[in-house]
């Protein structure tokens, strides 16, 4: 009984050295293992990482491939998918953006593994080109490049994998990355919202200076799915030669730059046409009879009223003087003038009845004077005519007089006001 287990033992023992041996000895040929559980699933895909071998016996990571002397050229793109510009209190933008980068790593040498590696098919046979995982950015020498206008941001991974190498022709490497950058940009707002603002995408290289490493723009563009609601983009620039020089060397940089347009419609719509009407009516109070002072009084003060609401509402809060409010404030001037012309020209009316009051005055008493030694009844004839005459003109001056200001302004208001439109249009059109 006790050597009947034994045997079993002995047996069961001796399966297990066997079938462990199996994996051990056939983990070298991938291709013929059939893996069933995750740990050995590492294993296998680990061993393709390590038996790559395109690293030589001698590689410093942190040295960049310079060939002769030469510094690396390192060619960038930057392809924005998403662009939205933040508010005016965070001067910013948002981007994301697919980043690439390519440059030559003479060191690396073609593949031991063949197996192995991922090769990819190209359309010219002469062209060898696979696929790295991306373990390989803790391996391999990679161009050290900041964006320096970054605020945050972050790697995108909503897919896997984030990096993505390829080697072609052994040593040319392409490694491209998925960013969510934000990107400060300082906007200035004098000619809001007629403003256009320039943002920069500016890159830097950190650790190698321009003697061992050169970046130069490849692909500097937008993609079409661009947010597009409150601004256009209009032009995208980059430029390259860019050397920043700081006392402790002098780094290769390079920038892009996006122009956009700010879609006016909605401010000439919501801010300008309404303060334009308001003015424009106000003109109407020039053509109404100075004495229906209720009429003359309640046009401009609602106006006045309605312009400055207007403009504590459309408030920017920026500390200078921008043309939207350049606009408002001419506005309520315009209507403020309009106040006092009217508080002119009922001062003259009231003067001037006062004199025509005076001069008219002193003939009845002259004719009571001069009573005895004319006709009376010619004289009762003229005296009768001449009040009928006072009488009308009094009449005529309560209802429909207007002062002779009221006359000029008709025509000097509404000429100052489209003067000014012009010179607001040519401040507003100029860069
Ligand atoms: C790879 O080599 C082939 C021929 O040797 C050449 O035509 C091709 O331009 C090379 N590709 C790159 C990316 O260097
Ligand atoms: C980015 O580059 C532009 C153009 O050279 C420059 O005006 C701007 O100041 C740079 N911004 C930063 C943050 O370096
Ligand atoms: C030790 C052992 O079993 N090795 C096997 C590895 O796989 C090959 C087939 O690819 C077998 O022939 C070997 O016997």
């Amino acid at each position: 009984m006790n050597s009947f287990s034994t045997v079993i033992l002995l047996v069961l023992l001796l399966f297990g050295l066997q079938y462990g041996k199996i994996i051990v000895v056939n983990a070298t040929c991938l291709d013929h293992i059939t893996v069933d559980n995750d740990e050995q699933h590492s294993i296998h895909k680990r061993s393709i990482d390590h038996d790559f071998g395109i690293l030589p016996d001698v590689y410093y990571q942190n040295i960049a491939p310079m060939q002769n002397g030469q510094p690396v050229q390192v060619k960038v793109s930057v392809i924005i998918l998403n662009l939205k510009i933040g508010s005016i209190s965070t001067q910013d933008f948002e981007v994301d953006i697919f980043y690439h980068q390519q440059w030559n790593d003479h060191r690396l040498q073609p593949p031991t593994n063949i197996e192995a590696m991922t090769k990819m098919k190209t359309h010219d046979s002469n062209i060898v080109q696979y696929r790295l995982t991306d373990r390989w950015k803790n391996r391999l020498w990679i161009p050290n490049v900041y964006f320096r206008n970054a605020v945050s941001g972050s790697i995108s991974n909503i897919l896997t994998p984030t990096y993505y190498f390829t080697v072609t022709n052994y040593t040319e490497v392409f490694m491209a990355v998925r960013l969510s950058l934000k990107l400060t940009c300082h906007m200035n707002f004098y000619k809001f919202p007629f403003d256009t603002q320039i943002c920069y995408i500016n890159l830097t290289s950190t650790s190698d200076d321009a003697n061992t490493m050169l970046l130069s723009w490849h692909i500097f563009r937008i993609g079409s799915h661009v947010d597009e609601s409150e601004f256009t983009v209009t032009q995208v620039d980059h430029e390259s030669d860019c050397i920043k020089r700081y006392k402790f060397g002098s780094y290769s940089c390079l920038y892009g730059s996006i122009i956009f347009k700010r879609n006016i419609g909605k401010y000439v719509i919501k801010r300008l046409v309404p303060s334009f009407i308001i003015v424009v009516i106000t003109f109407i109070g020039f053509w109404i009879p100075t004495n229906i002072s209720p009429a003359r009084t309640a046009l401009p003060i609602t106006a006045l009223l309605a312009l400055i609401t207007q403009q504590i509402q459309s408030d920017l809060n920026v500390s200078y003087v921008y043309a939207l409010q350049i606009w408002n404030i001419v506005c309520i001037i315009f209507v403020f003038a309009n106040l006092l012309e009217f508080a002119i020209a009922l001062y003259m009316i009231h003067c001037d009845q006062e004199q025509k009051s005076k001069k008219h005055d002193p003939p009845p008493s002259l004719s009571i004077w001069n009573d005895g030694k004319e006709n009376v009844n010619n004289q009762q004839q003229q005296r009768q005519r001449s009040t009928l005459k006072r009488r009308m003109s009094q009449h005529f001056q309560t209802t429909t007089r207007h002062a002779q200001i009221d006359v000029y302004a008709r025509y000097i208001f509404p000429l100052l006001f489209f003067l000014f439109i012009l010179a607001f249009a040519f401040y507003v059109s100029t860069e």
